[in-house]
């Protein structure tokens, strides 16, 4: 054998070591992968913090990957295809679109990834015709979530009026439950509320200000809004305040970001919902563990929701005073 030949035959051993090491790595030793739309929102960016303190906690490699927007369901698609790629242990995924991610997601079947369901909920149907297999759903119950929001903004409306409601992703399955509890809370107003316009602002804020705006223009005797995410209700309160309506329009919202918070505080937001997303991502990773050293996963946790919590003006106060 040439002696040139050398160096090459060990680069080659050296990188077929690499390769074996990485495929025959138990699964305990891989890293979890945790799957969300976009860091833009600060709802997954306590999502990522919540998963992250507990990956730390419990000795578990977390890789964190998100897409550039709400909209971006693409990139989310690929970022799946390169968690298997990786041959992560487990997949926890916060799905933008409940339809388009479920094939992407068979490639993690094949592979044996385990696949645990956060936050947006999976459609049930496109699950069933694809055969997607998938461990565990840890979120919300959003239309009981929907249902407590406008329950309050009704009821700060002094039980009448007229409501609108700007809607999130609409291929989105928590967007549309979203939608059905706001609705199930002004069904039982008896007529005394009633729904004027609703529309899609795809989770964004400068989209719900566009579109709000719009909306005023046709439909100014609206005096409730309820919004299925904060992010949206940042963007309307903007449309409210340029109509010189603050205040004539009770706003109610989903998530609980610290920028609405202010808002509350400050009385151009009514109220909100939080659904705690760092809960969510810390048991998904506390459930990914337990996967990861071969343990069952009890049917009673096969769905796991969050205590959901209404936030107004009197909650944030209470709260700020049990901090002191
Ligand atoms: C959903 C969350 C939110 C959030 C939205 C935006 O899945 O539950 O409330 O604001 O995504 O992507």
């Amino acid at each position: 054998m040439g002696k040139n030949r050398v160096p090459l035959i060990i680069g080659l051993v050296a990188i077929v070591a690499v390769v074996l090491i990485v495929v025959l790595k138990p699964k305990s030793e891989r890293p979890v992968a945790l799957i969300m739309k976009t860091l833009t929102n600060e709802f997954f960016q306590t999502m990522e913090k919540g998963g992250r303190e507990a990956a730390k906690e419990l000795g578990v490699e977390l890789k964190v990957m998100s897409g550039s927007r709400e909209t971006a369901i693409d990139e989310q698609a690929d970022l799946v295809a390169v968690a298997v790629g990786q041959k992560v242990a487990v997949i926890l995924i916060a799905p933008g679109d409940s339809k388009q991610l479920v094939r992407p997601l068979l490639a993690a079947n094949k592979a044996n990834i385990p696949i645990i369901n956060l936050d947006n909920p999976l459609d049930p149907d496109e699950v069933k015709a694809q055969g997607l297999k998938y461990v565990a759903y840890i979120g919300t119950d959003n239309v009981q979530g929907a249902y407590m929001s406008t329950k309050e903004l009704i009821r700060a409306m002094g039980g009448k009026g007229n409501i609108a409601m700007l809607e999130g992703i609409r291929a989105a399955d928590n967007a549309e439950k979203r939608r059905r509890g706001y609705e199930k809370a002004i069904k039982e107003t008896n007529e005394a509320v009633v729904e004027v316009a609703h529309d899609t602002a795809n989770w964004e804020t400068e989209q719900a200000a566009d579109k709000f705006a719009a909306m005023l223009q046709s439909h100014p005797e609206i005096n409730g809004l309820f919004c299925a995410n904060d992010n949206m209700a940042l963007g309307a309160i903007k449309a409210i305040d340029r109509a010189g309506k603050t205040g004539k329009i009770l706003v109610a919202a989903f998530d609980n970001l610290k920028a609405v918070q202010e808002e509350i505080l400050k009385g151009s937001i009514h109220c909100t919902i939080d659904q705690h997303a760092d809960w969510m991502a810390s048991e998904g990773v506390k459930m990914a563990l337990k996967l990861m050293k071969g343990e069952e996963i009890p049917e009673s946790d096969k769905v796991k929701l969050v205590n959901l919590e209404l936030i107004t003006k009197d909650v944030l106060l209470e709260k700020q005073k049990a901090k002191k």
